[in-house]
């Protein structure tokens, strides 16, 4: 496999700037808000996709977030994917018109953009996986912001507390810029007392795999995940798995993590929370860096996964058969 240049991945200002298109396009359809900013200052920008999009209506909500690791460019691809097919759609497919009707989505494109940019914007790829904070008393850069979420962090040798690893936890919970305004950001979708995102998907790569909670311990129940939450993280997980092809596993099933997103989004804010790691299967498909020449292809792949998610979100539970 010929690798990729950074050339072939869109940067974070192309990626912003495609937003503001699709905004000024779908004005109905699109609006964009800084939800804070990164630790170098950048804007941090959620995209809420849904008809009547300027209202706050009382529909179930959908987040995907993105880009959480610097190195994984072909998240925020798949992020400028989604946003393109659901506006290119709506009025056309009536799938897609049917769940913007319905569905309030929110997009992070990137959670990340300091990691991204030091990665891309070199000249060459660095292989950069964490934020770019530095550490007190140490001079190497950099948090892991998917083992920084505040639930059971650090708990269970799923991290580590050494500021020059690549899964360091960071000096708290929240600790990390960017956790903190994502964070902040879903517990702002609490109205009412109620959260209002009801699903999530986190977009990693690479593996190809569909993943659940909780990432802290082996046990496919535990506090706060009971039998039936787990039955319908596995039903969906897997109805989504059957239309990409992935491999669909509890995500300890591949190794313990601590606090990491979907640990928290579940536990914390009871959001159906799966990671998806994308392309490639192995390190011989490029990597975090297969070429520019599978993007369409490989984006396009999640097309059916996302739709899925969207249309269970009214009562995930219904996925595996169960009323709640
Ligand atoms: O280790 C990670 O954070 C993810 N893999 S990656 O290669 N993209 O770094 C996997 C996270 C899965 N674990 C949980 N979702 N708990
Ligand atoms: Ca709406
Ligand atoms: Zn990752």
């Amino acid at each position: 496999v010929s690798a990729a240049a950074p050339a072939d991945y869109h940067t974070y200002d192309e990626a912003l700037a495609l937003v503001a298109e699709a905004e000024a396009a779908h004005p109905d359809l699109v609006s964009s808000q800084v939800i804070g900013q990164s630790h170098e200052g950048r804007d941090l920008v959620a995209v809420k996709i849904s008809a009547n999009v300027a209202a706050d209506e009382d529909e179930p909500e959908v987040l995907f977030t993105h880009n959480q690791h610097a190195r994984e460019h072909l998240t925020v691809e798949m992020a400028l994917y989604t946003l393109d097919e659901l506006t290119s759609q709506y009025g056309t497919d009536p799938e897609v018109t049917a769940l913007l009707d319905s569905r309030e989505i929110w997009l992070i494109p990137s959670v990340n953009p300091d990691g991204k940019v030091y990665d891309q914007e070199s000249g060459s790829f660095l292989n950069w996986r964490k934020n770019r904070q530095p550490n007190a008393g140490s001079s190497a850069v950099g948090t892991d912001l998917n083992r920084n979420w505040d639930h059971e962090w650090g708990c269970c040798g799923g991290s580590s507390g050494s500021p020059g690893s690549d899964t360091y936890r960071g000096s708290a919970p929240e600790s990390g810029t960017e956790t903190a305004v994502v964070a902040d950001f879903v517990r702002g979708r609490v109205i009412g007392g109620e959260q209002q995102i009801t699903a999530h998907i986190d977009f990693h790569t690479y593996a190809e795999l569909v993943l659940w909670p909780y990432g802290y311990t082996y046990d496919a129940t535990g506090p706060g995940l009971t039998e039936d939450d787990a039955a319908a993280f596995e039903a969906l997980g897997t109805a989504m798995a059957d239309t990409n092809g992935y491999t669909a596993q509890q995500s300890s099933d591949l190794y313990i993590t601590d606090g990491s997103i979907n640990d928290w989004a579940w536990a914390d804010q009871g959001i159906f929370s799966f990671t998806f790691e994308m392309y490639p299967p192995s390190q011989a498909g490029g990597g975090f860096y297969p070429p520019g020449s599978v993007i369409d292809r490989e984006t396009a792949r999640n097309r059916e996964a996302v739709l899925t998610l969207l249309s269970y979100a009214d009562c995930v539970y219904r996925a595996a058969g169960l009323e709640n």
